[in-house]
Order: C-alpha cells, then sequence, then structure tokens
C-alpha cells in the first residue's frame, strides 16, 4: 500500500516496501572549509546548514527500517576514472587529486572525501563512490538497486543543481519515481537551488515531486 506525500506537482505515492533514500555527496570536500568546494571560491556554510534536516530525514527512514544509500563524489587515487576535461575545469586554487587541506580532493579514501561526522554511514548501509556527477555512471547501482526491488527514490545531499540534478535525472530515466526532499539539498547559489526545485517539479513532474521534509514526517508518522 501506498503512502500519499502532499508534494509539487501533485502527491508522492511512496510504496513503502520499495523506497530508499539516496543522500548525495555530503562529504566534507563539499561542505567544509579547505575542500574543494572551497577551492572553487564558494561559501561552504549554505550547505552545512542543512546538516540537521538531512540528519531527520536519514533517521526517519533508518527507523522506519528502509534503505538509505550514500554516495561520495570520489576518484580512484591514479585518477584514472577522471578525464582530463573535469580536472582542468573550473580554475580552481586546487585541482582535483592535488593535496589540500584535508588531503587530495575528490580523491576516494581521503580525509576530504568522508561524510561529515554528523551523517556518517551506519553499520550495512549503501556507501558509493562515484565518479560522475550521476550516481548511475560507472557504479553498478542500478542493479544493485533492482535486486533489493528498489522503485522509488527520495533524494537528499548536495549540490541541488549539479550532483542532485544530475542523479535525480538519471533516476528517472531509469523508471524510478523520484522524490526531492528540499530543505534537505542545497547549492552554493540560492536561485541555483531555486530554480532546479521549481524545474524537476515543473510540466507535471517532469522529474519527479519535491516536498520538504516535515510533509514526509507527517504522512509517515515523525516519533511521538
Ligand atoms: C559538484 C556535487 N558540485 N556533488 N558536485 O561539483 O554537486
Amino acid at each position: 500500500m501506498t503512502i500519499e506525500i502532499p508534494a509539487q506537482p501533485y502527491p508522492y505515492p511512496l510504496d513503502p516496501a520499495h523506497t530508499a533514500l539516496v543522500v548525495i555527496d555530503m562529504q566534507r570536500d563539499f561542505i567544509e572549509k579547505g575542500g574543494f568546494g572551497d577551492s572553487l571560491g564558494n561559501d561552504v556554510a549554505r550547505l552545512e546548514a542543512i546538516i540537521p534536516t538531512t540528519a531527520a530525514l536519514i533517521a526517519l527512514f533508518r527507523r522506519q527500517g528502509w534503505p538509505v544509500i550514500h554516495t561520495r563524489e570520489a576518484h580512484k587515487p591514479d585518477l584514472s576514472n577522471c578525464p582530463p576535461s573535469k580536472i582542468r575545469r573550473g580554475n580552481p586554487t586546487l585541482h582535483i587529486g592535488e593535496t589540500g587541506a584535508m588531503g587530495r580532493l575528490l580523491i576516494a579514501g581521503e580525509p576530504g572525501n568522508q561524510i561529515v561526522d554528523a551523517l556518517a554511514p551506519a553499520e550495512g548501509e549503501i556507501v558509493i563512490d562515484k565518479p560522475g556527477k550521476g550516481m548511475f555512471w560507472d557504479t553498478g547501482i542500478h542493479e544493485r538497486l533492482q535486486a533489493m526491488g528498489i522503485t522509488h527514490l527520495v533524494f537528499a545531499g548536495v549540490t541541488t543543481e549539479v550532483c542532485v540534478q544530475t542523479s535525480m535525472r538519471e533516476a528517472n530515466d531509469r523508471g524510478y519515481e523520484c522524490l526531492l526532499i528540499e530543505d534537505a539539498t542545497e547549492s552554493y547559489f540560492a536561485e541555483f537551488k531555486h530554480a532546479t526545485v521549481k524545474m524537476i517539479a515543473a510540466q507535471g513532474g517532469i522529474v519527479g515531486w519535491v516536498t520538504p521534509l516535515s510533509e514526509l514526517d507527517r504522512a509517515v508518522g515523525a516519533p511521538g
């Protein structure tokens, strides 16, 4: 039986037995000073601000016993899965693979590549390292989700218009019913988040649905 979640552009039919949460790239490289996001000249405090909402969303899924998946934007130490064009891009003070305050930027296993402590994956939760912006390219996650019988994905994380939106679009093209929790996602640019949230739900939900955490909490049943 589905749970109807008030959402834009119309109620989202959450299917409890077939739903997983995807928390995109809540890693130190994007959220803390000295990381990749900071090296690009961004205000990382904007992203840090969604940690409490994202933690509450993860807690809701854990209470329900629904799967939680974490992603990290992470490349192999030899950069063999990072195209040179991606390394060159952006004119940052530091490039992908170079050493910053938290180790090599966006490299698997480095301190900066770890998910922030407040959102650390629990034992048994899936953590995928993705070399692209989207969660499906070169990760094998679609096959794992299919094996788990997952048809519905709830999204959170950063940044709204880059890795979150790319992952939602990839998921949408693969047939998943996608819901974005709008106060558990953030961008370095307020206007980009605003536009992304609008374009996801536009045209009858061309990419998916959007709703705040409070609506999900109410519909699923917040703890008393
Ligand atoms: C970016 C991401 N913004 N996780 N990555 O480069 O959105």
